[in-house]
């Protein structure tokens, strides 16, 4: 008997003995909504030494499912690649055989039957996301890191049938102004992958921290990884991110960033990482003050100088220096797109910078807006040729977009950018930053960013009611939204549990946002299956926001 019609024996099998729950309050509780989903009458139980089988395909998937399982009931569940003579009774089988692949490479097909669990999909990224969503079909407790005992550890029968909305579901994390340690991301990547999201952009380099070695330009990290004191009015004793000799900060080496990497593949997450240009600059500016307008000098502390540092556009040194970095950062990131930041430059150096005004005459460039340009698109011309793809925020747009280049839409510019053909990251100001405070009532919340009227206030239900998709938008042109991103920026947190305070629920309602399809967004329904959530953070001993946010009721 071949894999195929054995999956389908399975599923006919279950279904044919199963009913539909017809109240939505008996539905399972899965985060980001699936497609398509049918709950059935009857539960699987797991039991010690319930096999998980596998196609060759499937063998990690099948290794990380059993470990999961295994850390919270304590039961052995033996991974075994199936030889298609071994029944699939009371086993849990993960295969992409049979499944074609016209639904796209994360999408899943999901049976629990009180005899079997079969999870497909045409390749690794589907199944593992259907492991997730069977995780979040079993008691919270499944999240434990230790055996759990008294739990039944029983799933209701259910059948779904799920693909993603978006290809770009994002978080992005702030490690300049906080650094956190490879421990705490892969904590975090740990959390985007039990809710479907599959991009990690890691902001590397901002303003006040400088935090990936790079080979070739030591002082990076030896001078602009560490600072006088946290800065930003915060207390030093609540972070604990400090070196032998007492500075604030810290960094990845080459060999730590590999392992992350791994450990985001491993969870079919990719990392996109940002290294800033032209400005948000002083740490690198601090290490080689020579690549800057007035060379210098430069610190990466927080106090003094509020300039954010800007490298001279005129001299060719700039750019040789970022097109080595890149050369290492391409080497250590895989993914397709590679992020130069290029927000909030301070031109005011360019404006009196007699070699920046000397290329803004050579390049026949009218302002300093241009001049951005100009250095955005020399530095989108070496990432193509490196088979890569530039991606920035909102402010690349000025004085015209670099060819090929992806617009991360904060403060707009994507629509427009939409309009000459350029893909566009969704991540405007007002729904997805989650350093902003979760409500209106400020003096309840440790401090966060922005101050003054509704703007700074987010809810998670205002998240959840984000639409990625402008108004009014020619249909034929929605495919350039490649999705959408919540980040978190980290001036005012010092700390992971600070960290996950900031971020959760709010990054499970823009998962949904960016995963479940628009028509079926139902913030009644969300907010009914938030409860367990909140248990699986509990269990998982990750913090989040308790009090129920404003205008949620
Ligand atoms: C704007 S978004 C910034 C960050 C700040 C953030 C605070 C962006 C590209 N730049 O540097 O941290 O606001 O919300």
């Amino acid at each position: 008997m071949k894999y195929p019609s054995l999956i389908q024996l399975a599923t006919i099998g279950l279904l044919a003995a199963l009913n539909s729950f017809a109240a939505s309050a008996n539905m399972p509780a899965i985060i980001p909504l699936p497609e398509k989903i049918e709950a059935r009458a009857g539960e699987y139980k797991l039991r010690s030494g319930t096999r998980i089988l596998v196609d060759a395909a499937s063998r990690e998937t099948g290794e990380f499912l059993a470990q999961r399982l295994r850390r919270a009931t304590g039961y052995k569940f033996p991974v075994s690649t199936t030889d298609k003579t071994q029944p699939v009774k009371r086993a849990i089988l993960l295969t992409t055989e049979g499944f074609p692949s016209g639904k796209g490479a994360e999408s899943y097909r999901l049976t629990v039957g009180p005899d079997a669990i079969v999870i497909g999909g045409p390749g690794q990224a589907g199944v593992f996301w259907g492991v997730q969503s069977l995780l979040q079909l079993l008691p919270p407790e499944i999240f434990a890191d230790k055996p759990v005992k008294g739990v039944d550890w029983e799933v209701a029968c259910v059948q779904v049938e799920d693909q993603p909305r978006f290809a770009w579901r994002g978080f992005m994390l702030d490690v300049g102004r906080h650094f956190f340690t490879k421990e705490e991301i892969k904590q975090f990547l740990d959390v985007m992958a039990i809710y479907k999201l599959n991009t990690f952009h890691w902001h590397l380099a901002d303003t006040v921290g400088w935090r990936i070695e790079i080979k070739k330009y030591p002082r990076l990290t030896e001078v602009g990884a560490w600072r006088n004191g946290i800065g930003y009015s915060l207390d030093p004793k609540a972070s604990t991110a400090y070196g032998p000799d007492g500075r604030y900060g810290g960094f990845y080496t080459q060999a730590d960033i590999r392992e992350v990497v791994a450990y985001a593949q491993a969870r079919h997450i990719t990392i996109v990482p940002e290294i800033e240009m032209p400005g948000h600059s002083r740490a690198a500016l601090s290490a080689y003050p020579e690549l800057s307008c007035s060379g210098g000098p430069y610190s990466p502390d927080c106090s003094g100088d509020p300039d954010l540092g800007v490298y001279c556009a005129g001299k060719d040194e700039s750019f040789e220096f970022l097109q080595n970095v890149l050369t290492e950062i391409f080497d250590l990131f895989p993914g397709k797109y590679i992020h130069i930041g290029g927000d909030e430059v301070n031109k005011d150096h360019w404006k009196k910078c007699a070699l920046c005004q000397a290329r803004m005459k050579t390049e026949g460039l009218k302002n300093e807006e241009e001049l951005q340009s100009y250095f955005v698109r020399r530095m989108g011309k070496f990432i193509t040729s490196h088979g890569r793809t530039l991606i920035g925020w909102s402010e690349i747009c000025q004085g015209g977009l670099a060819q090929n280049a992806v617009v991360m839409d904060w403060i707009g510019g994507g629509v427009e950018a939409i309009g000459s053909g350029h893909d566009v990251v969704m991540t405007q100001e007002e729904f997805c930053y989650l350093d902003h405070w979760h409500s209106a009532d400020h003096d309840a919340e440790p401090r966060a960013f922005g101050k003054g009227g509704p703007k700074w206030d987010l809810p998670w239900s205002k998240v959840y009611a984000y639409e990625p998709v402008p108004a009014n938008m020619d249909p034929q042109l929605q495919s350039h939204i490649l999705g959408a991103q919540g980040n978190l920026w980290t001036e005012y947190i010092a700390s992971m549990r600070h960290a996950e305070y900031m971020v959760f629920p709010r990054l499970c309602a823009l998962a949904e946002v960016t995963w479940s399809p628009h028509a079926t967004r139902n913030f009644d329904d969300f907010k009914r299956r938030l409860q367990p959530q909140l248990e699986r953070f509990d269990s998982l001993g990750v913090n989040y926001h308790k009090d129920t946010p404003a205008g949620s009721e």
